[in-house]
């Protein structure tokens, strides 16, 4: 374990970041294509921690907000007027940040956040718009919000050169934890001793964040989606499902890998692991611009109702068992996300189309993909004893699944493989490559 920091990325340049701002506030003006209206576009405040007096959340500013100004401090507004262009408001340096946290006041490029009044009193008569963390004290029109806040997202999915670049830092920095703790994955060791050495890693390997949770699930707990690692110790043949992320100037990596606790997988564990991987490559198979990402799912879907009527577990036609959602018994989420500026990035329902809300499992985005998305692509496949004794399932499925076999596996856990897939014009690059799959 190397304890050097890696250099930082040559387009992270004060110049290089000016030149993408520049980009990015021309691209969303352009789709915005505004008359009258203004907006606004609020940082966001520090969260206090409840009952702990001063102690703050660590701060993050609104994605919108960064996406548009790169800057990390609270209180600040990005404001718009299509008459006048960009007006940067900054909360000024207080002598606490300076006494408290070394802070500098030296280095605030915006106008102080006393005269945002001001701007705002000007415009009073006209449309507004609050985008990012809400700006107090405005009446805004919601409608339009929605309307500046779709066309906003459009322009953030397509990543720039200078967010790729953040997002390999990452990328490096987690696939870096996930080889450092390879010779921890031995029966006795604990999810917990995991997690330490991962996060650790990641840090010593460059990250600045965590992009979530880490989740570490051996056994049993590995069949829970987003498990919370414990103290419990990992047993003789089980599985050990690790989904975690460093996070670099705002910037995600989100990788899964699942392994076996005693260096070689069970058949019954090799079978469905091989399922996964195949259901995993046959997604990145669509990744391509113009795809639906319904369909990217659905394929996805489809190679793992096939090889679970093989191993046995469903009962049926593959295409009627994926039209019936008997697959999701054990495939209980969507195939994957966007990922970028945070680990949820700016997934959107296409405009005019239906959210189906009711549908299980609940898609996170239905649009078609186009160059510069980046997506996760994370089959799993799971025996959740929640699921298997839900009487709702059990009675929808009754016929599909052959519910003596799965409750047989009821221990088996689960196995996901996840990863991370930027869409060019040359087709699918997966960024987390450099990550191994056992099979
Ligand atoms: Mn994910």
């Amino acid at each position: 374990m190397s304890a050097s920091t890696p250099a930082a990325t040559s387009l992270d340049t004060p110049d290089g970041i000016a030149a993408q701002l520049e980009r990015r506030r021309r691209a969303v003006v352009e789709a915005w294509n505004l008359g009258d209206e203004v907006v606004v576009f609020g940082a966001g405040d520090r969260v206090p921690v409840p009952g702990r007096a001063d102690r703050m959340y660590p701060f993050r500013a609104h994605s919108e907000y960064l996406y548009l100004t790169d800057r990390e401090r609270p209180g600040g507004v990005l404001a718009f007027d299509p008459h006048e262009g960009w007006a940067d408001f900054v909360t000024p340096v207080t002598r606490d940040e300076r006494l408290w946290e070394g802070a500098h006041g030296d280095a605030q490029d915006g106008r102080p956040a006393s005269e945002l009044e001001g701007w705002l009193v000007e415009r009073r008569d006209r449309p507004l718009a609050s985008l990012g963390a809400r700006v107090a004290r405005v009446a805004a029109d919601e409608t339009l919000e929605t309307e500046l806040r779709y066309a906003l997202n459009h322009v953030r999915r397509q990543k720039d050169e200078l967010e790729l670049a953040r997002m390999r830092m990452a990328e490096r920095a987690t696939s870096a934890g996930l080889a450092a703790i390879q010779p921890l994955l031995v029966p006795g060791n604990s999810e917990r001793q995991v997690q330490i050495e991962l996060e650790a890693e990641f840090f010593r390997s460059g990250a600045d964040f965590l992009a979530f949770d880490t989740i570490v699930g051996g056994g049993p707990n590995a069949a829970v989606l987003h498990f919370t690692p414990s103290p419990r110790p990992f047993g003789d043949g089980e599985l050990i499902l690790i989904d975690a992320g460093g996070e670099y100037r705002g910037y995600a990596s989100d990788i899964t890998r699942t392994y076996p606790a005693s260096g070689e997988f069970t058949p019954e564990q090799a079978e469905l692991y091989g399922l996964v991987r195949s259901a995993g490559l046959a997604a990145l198979a669509r990744c391509t611009a113009g795809t639906e990402w319904r369909d990217v799912h659905l394929t996805a879907a489809l190679v793992i109702a096939e090889g679970l009527v093989e191993f046995g577990l469903l009962r049926g036609r593959p295409e009627l068992l994926v039209e019936q959602g008997a697959q999701s018994v054990f495939f209980p989420h969507g195939i994957g996300h966007m990922v970028g500026l945070g680990v949820r990035d700016a997934g959107d329902v296409l405009k005019g189309r239906l959210q189906r809300d009711d549908e299980f499992p609940r898609l996170r985005m239905d649009l078609p993909l186009l160059p510069g998305h980046v997506v996760t692509v994370e089959p799993g496949i799971y025996l959740v004893p929640a699921l298997l004794h839900d009487p709702e399932f059990r009675e929808r499925h009754r016929d599909a699944v052959d519910w003596e076999r799965a409750e047989r596996l009821l221990d088996f856990g689960g196995i996901r493989i996840e990863d991370n897939v930027l869409i060019t014009d040359e087709g699918p690059e997966v960024l987390t490559a450099d990550v191994p799959v056992l099979i």
